[in-house]
């Protein structure tokens, strides 16, 4: 089997990218590990860049995303009962748009169905071959039948746990990495929001996260201990230690209810440079990591696959190698500013088992200047909506 560009991993990376190129007629195969569902079943990023929201409008998949999405023109941060607004709009112009990456997902996968494009699920023994010469391939299977994919370029875009940023060779490679010494256990709830924008809060027991999915689907996060498990908190659990964590006002309003979806991920600062090895581009989570704090994981995924999606088309509508040649600098360079507001925002809002009571005191005044200060505002604001591309 040939193709044009072989996309391995069906999340929101892989799906936009081959939907892009679709519009330009250029092929692609997805290879997926998993199924559409179980894809469909990770509940994850809630927050949307409009840089994304255009890449989908120009994929052609933004009618839903427009109808439910939500747009949001600011986000509260609380410290104890204090609480202050973060203006997207005034300081930017520009809000986000509040729309689960399922969602997101969900669009992606139905205009690839629609386009008849080709997606292998459930392959298991990925192996990208010959990425440094002129003719890759990648091998695989799918219920044990042995497949081969000839492509002109292989876009890794299959995670963290995938099997791109391994093939690249460890002295090509270099790794960065910082590990968090918590995670943030998260609930889905039938319930309506506590606010109609999403409130960080940082409290003496830790960080919590009140964010939303329409007016009956809200999504809450707490800080908890690594050593934690989904099943160490019941619902009540849950819920008694939100409201602690939270302006009491705003506890106050909290109406809950049963979770329908509940788990933890651990976070983690992350980046593998150079993005590119011959004819192999990593894209987003295969690249990059960062902690869920500044909504940029799934945004960051979406500046990969455009300066990806420019450099592929280039070269097939101009025989210029120029924008894919540049690709992982361009990348790195907006990854980079992710990472650092990422892990700004964490290094502000979370509670450190080190924390000492100087470094508190550096918290309270990081949140005092923000609260006080238009500039500072400004910065935060630019980069939660997104740096430009
Ligand atoms: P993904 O991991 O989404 O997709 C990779 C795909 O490749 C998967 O479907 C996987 O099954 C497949 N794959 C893996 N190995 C393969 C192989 N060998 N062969 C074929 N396929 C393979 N971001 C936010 O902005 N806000 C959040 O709140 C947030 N919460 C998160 C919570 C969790 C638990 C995780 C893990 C991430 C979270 N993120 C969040 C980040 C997340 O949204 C990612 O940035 C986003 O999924 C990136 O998309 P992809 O790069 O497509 O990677
Ligand atoms: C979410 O709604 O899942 C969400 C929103 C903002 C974040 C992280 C997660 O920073």
């Amino acid at each position: 089997m040939k193709t044009q560009v072989a996309i391995i991993g069906g999340g929101p990376s892989g799906l936009l990218l081959a939907q892009l190129l679709h519009t330009r007629g250029i092929e692609s195969v997805v290879l997926e590990r998993k199924t559409k569902d179980y894809v469909l079943g990770r509940i994850r990023a809630g927050v949307l860049e409009q840089g994304l929201v255009k890449l989908m409008e120009e994929a052609g998949c933004a009618d839903r995303l427009h109808a439910e999405g939500y747009v949001h023109d600011g986000t509260l941060i609380s410290y104890g009962d204090e609480m202050f607004r973060i203006d997207f709009t005034e300081h930017t112009g520009t809000p986000v748009i509040v729309y689960g990456q399922t969602e997101v997902t969900r669009d992606l996968y139905a205009a690839r169905e629609k386009a008849g494009g080709r997606i292998d699920f459930n392959v298991d023994d990925v192996v990208i071959h010959g990425a440094d010469t002129d003719a890759p391939f990648v091998t695989y299977t799918v219920a044990g039948e042995h497949r081969r994919l000839e492509c002109d370029f292989i876009a890794g875009c299959d995670g963290f746990h995938g099997v791109s940023r391994q093939t690249i060779p460890l002295d090509v490679r270099r790794e960065y990495e910082k590990v968090y010494p918590f995670g943030w256990l998260g609930i889905l709830s039938e319930t309506p929001p506590v606010n109609h924008e999403l409130i960080y809060a940082n409290s003496p027991r830790g960080f919590a996260l009140c964010s939303m999915r329409n007016e009956n689907l809200s999504r809450y996060y707490i800080q908890c201990s690594l050593s934690d498990k989904p099943e160490d908190w019941t619902d009540e659990a849950f819920w008694q230690e939100l409201k602690r964590r939270i302006p009491a006002d705003q506890a106050a309003n909290l109406v809950t209810g049963p979770s329908i979806e509940k788990s933890i991920a651990p976070l983690r600062s992350f980046v593998t440079e150079p993005m590119r090895w011959g004819r192999l581009f990593l894209c987003g989570d295969a690249a990059h990591i960062v902690p869920p704090t500044g909504a940029k994981g799934l945004n960051t995924a979406a500046s990969d696959v455009h300066y990806l999606y420019n450099g592929l088309r280039d070269f097939y509508e101009k025989n210029s190698t120029q924008e894919i040649d540049l690709y992982s600098q361009k990348a790195l360079a907006r990854v980079w500013k992710a990472e650092r507001f990422s892990w700004w925002f964490s290094s502000m809002m979370h509670r450190y088992p080190d924390q000492s009571a100087f470094d508190l005191k550096m918290q309270v005044a990081d949140l005092e200047f923000l609260r006080s200060n238009k500039s500072a505002q400004k910065a935060m604001a630019e980069n939660y909506v997104g740096l430009p591309y």
